[in-house]
């Protein structure tokens, strides 16, 4: 990636000891050495979770205006402003690895960036907002409690304060989902269409299965990655049969069963081609969330333009009293 800082070929022996630190569970800092390709690796992935939190607005952001009554837009807004919180903070550890962050909002708005495949898929109800904080974010707590113990401190650091968060939208969506549960007829077809249109997306945000997965080993040996993402998607059914249970409704996935030997929910095989075609930028909504995400830069230039003209003045009013 060319937003990586350059460096010599990584000595051995610096190699050999930074090894030696992940092994024995040490958290990589900023200033500490690093193998460039754990410098990239990291940025990579650091700001593709970023651009999601943010892209990740937009379906959302779509129904605010449409919410039943004043207490879901509430809850419905504050859920989306922590999203953006949650880019900014990952753009910032981001540039604790020697990146410019508008180098990497840039990627994103040349569409040579990913973010989640999950935000390609249209919110066509209100019940949408009650399924995605149930399946996108739970799956959301599964994989970043997780990432929570990843070897580069900014990034376990920042996982803990949003956790925290998604457990709130999390319990917001659930919410939303028992209540339509238990409505009328017509409250209960809309949201049981909704897990029906999401489960299958949801259990893709984990990645492709292990087998195909190019970086899992490596991320896994520098305690990046704690789990696969065959383990991490595993876990979400899990958790989630139950919670469908506790509600009625019912996963869209005629081999769903229990396996007593294993202690797993058993589910079909997932579509992987669509999977591959939404994120090589086919999906419903991608070209509807980049065009988004571009008018939103370039109706935000004044802003920044706002800020930099401010930093500088405060710059200069600091070197005159200074001197
Ligand atoms: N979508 O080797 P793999 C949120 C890419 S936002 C798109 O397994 P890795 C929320 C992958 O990047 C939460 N692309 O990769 C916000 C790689 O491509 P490149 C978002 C995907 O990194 C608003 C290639 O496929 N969470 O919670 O080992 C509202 C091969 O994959 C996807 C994160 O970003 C996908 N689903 O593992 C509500 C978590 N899956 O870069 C909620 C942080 C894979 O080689 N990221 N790809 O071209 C991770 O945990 C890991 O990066 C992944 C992928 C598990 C996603």
């Amino acid at each position: 990636m060319s937003q990586a800082r350059t460096q010599p070929q990584d000595d051995p022996a610096k190699v050999a000891a930074f090894e030696a630190r992940i092994a024995a569970g040490e958290s990589i800092e900023p200033k500490d050495w690093m193998p460039e390709r754990y410098r990239r690796q990291l940025i990579r992935m650091m700001s593709q979770h970023a651009h999601s939190e943010i892209v990740g607005m937009l379906p959302e952001g779509n129904w605010i205006t449409r919410a039943p009554s004043l207490r879901r837009k509430i809850s419905l807004i504050a859920k989306v402003q922590d999203e953006a919180g949650h880019g900014l903070y990952i753009y910032c550890g981001t540039e604790t690895l020697g990146v410019d962050r508008a180098e990497l909002v840039q990627q994103l708005l040349d569409g040579t960036a990913k973010y989640s495949s999950i935000f390609n898929y249209p919110t066509l109800s209100w019940a949408d907002m009650g399924v995605i904080g149930w399946f996108v974010d739970g799956a959301a707590i599964v994989n970043q409690t997780v990432l929570a113990k990843a070897s580069y401190g900014p990034y376990a650091r920042a996982m803990i304060r949003i956790c925290k968060e998604e457990n709130f939208h999390k319990r917001q969506g659930y919410e939303i989902v028992a209540v339509l549960a238990n409505g009328t007829p017509a409250q209960k077809a809309m949201i049981q269409d909704a897990v029906n249109r999401w489960w299958w997306p949801s259990l893709m945000m984990f990645g492709p299965s292990d087998a195909d997965s190019p970086n899992t080993a490596e991320l896994i040996r520098w305690k990046v990655k704690r789990r696969t993402n065959d383990e991490l998607r595993q876990r979400f059914v899990n958790l989630t049969v139950p919670q469908a249970a506790a509600v009625n409704l019912t996963l869209p996935d005629p081999e769903l069963r229990y396996d007593a030997d294993t202690e797993n929910w058993h589910f079909g095989p997932i579509d992987w081609d669509e999977f591959n075609q939404v994120i090589r930028g086919n999906g419903p909504c991608n070209r509807e969330r980049l065009e988004a995400r571009r008018r939103a830069h370039d109706e935000g230039a004044w802003v920044r333009e706002a800020a930099s003209a401010y930093a500088a003045k405060q710059r200069a009013k600091q070197a005159s009293e200074a001197a």
